[in-house]
């Protein structure tokens, strides 16, 4: 198990290399050049110079979060094959530079919805909500004037204005696209990328849909169990694998993530995971909370379990943080909460490792 921290670069980050170098079992940086429209190839010398900044503090660089799928590609489009074509190059030019696993996501549109990001927990700490009425309610232009004001003046992955500037356009070709279409579309881009992943020895690990469930009419396909086996068939390969992440499933009560976790790593198709917890409310709505299992809905305990009885040797981050200490940061990627989840994350891990070697038996890992 490798741990990684989530940097948005020098430029547009709050969070410095130093710091994240002093989080106890850091191991690497996930990484990404967030200027780069979705479709276009990532120049390699870019990639390297990125490389060079974190490895010379100490980190690596191994993950991508993330290379961003074109709509075209998504909405089956013609013009499909040139953006496809882009995106073999980028998984060439990443491989040179020594990355291991990119992250992606299959999301119409949206990479994640909230409704809130700053809602304010009985402590004081503040965190991403999401409440249906206010999402599911309103027109999606309210909600993304919603994320413009209140990111702390830092452009919020997946909603960059250059792709939210086309948002109507998009929501009328997505208009009579279904969920069988989408898994096609998949299908598609799988076949396509997936032997080139495989010759680079790159894994792509596609993220779930964040929230699990259809919003503003649109099709979700990486939403649950039954779907993620369906995606991992559709190219059977371990180079078309899973960026389980605990909390975007985990805002569905009807998932069940120590199961999940369990279910893929034991197949050996989750080269990296998010873990993070979230709150969920009787009536659907939810707010991200401390990693803690009693802070909120998911037993965190069991997840990190399910990876360690697996021989989990993957990269972990723990996604998001609460806001917490006066600190001014890109919502959900403070410092001080989300080194706090490592440590809880570490803690379960090193008292598995006791309990192994103190049962007597050989581990066939070690925590890295
Ligand atoms: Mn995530």
């Amino acid at each position: 198990m490798k741990i990684t921290f989530r940097w948005f670069g020098n430029q547009d980050d709050s969070v410095t290399l130093d710091q994240i170098r002093q989080i106890p079992g850091m191991d690497g940086i996930v990484g990404g050049l967030h200027d780069i429209p979705a479709g276009e190839v990532w120049p390699l010398d870019q990639i390297l110079a990125l490389k060079k900044e974190i490895e010379e503090k100490g980190l690596n660089l191994e993950v991508i979060e993330s290379v961003n799928v074109h709509e075209d590609i998504k909405l089956g489009l013609p013009t499909r094959d040139l953006y496809i074509n882009n995106y073999q190059k980028t998984i060439r030019n990443l491989a040179q530079a020594g990355i291991k696993v990119i992250c992606y996501n299959f999301m119409p549109i949206f990479d994640w919805t909230r409704s809130e990001l700053a809602k304010e927990l009985p402590d004081g700490s503040t965190a991403l909500a999401y409440e249906k009425a206010k999402v599911e309610e309103v027109d999606p232009a309210v909600l993304i004037k919603m994320i413009e004001s209140s990111s702390n003046g830092f452009s919020m992955p997946g909603w960059e204005p250059e792709r939210v500037s086309k948002i109507k356009r998009a929501f009328e070709l997505y208009r009579d696209v279904t969920e069988e279409d989408l898994f096609e579309h998949l299908q598609y881009f799988l076949e396509k990328i997936i032997p080139v992943a495989k010759e680079c020895d790159v894994r792509m690990a596609i993220h779930p849909d964040d929230p699990p469930w259809s919003i503003f009419g649109l099709p979700k396909i990486v939403i649950n169990k039954e779907n993620l086996e369906r995606i991992v068939k559709l190219v059977d390969s371990p180079y078309n694998g899973l960026t389980l992440c605990s909390g975007s499933l985990g805002a569905n009560p009807n998932n069940d993530i120590p199961d999940i976790m369990r279910h893929f790593s034991a197949m050996g198709r989750i080269p990296f995971a998010h873990i993070r917890n979230v709150k969920i409310y009787e009536n659907g709505d939810f707010t991200e909370s401390s990693h803690r299992s009693s802070d909120g809905s998911l037993d965190i305990y069991e997840i990190v379990k399910a990876l360690h009885d697996t021989g989990y040797t993957g990269y972990i981050r723990p996604d998001h943080g609460r806001m917490i200490w006066d600190e001014q940061a890109r919502p959900g990627y403070g410092l001080y909460d989300r080194a706090l989840g490592i440590m809880y994350i570490l803690g379960i891990w090193d008292s598995l490792e006791k309990v192994k070697q103190s049962n007597g038996i050989v581990g066939s890992q070690s925590l890295s």
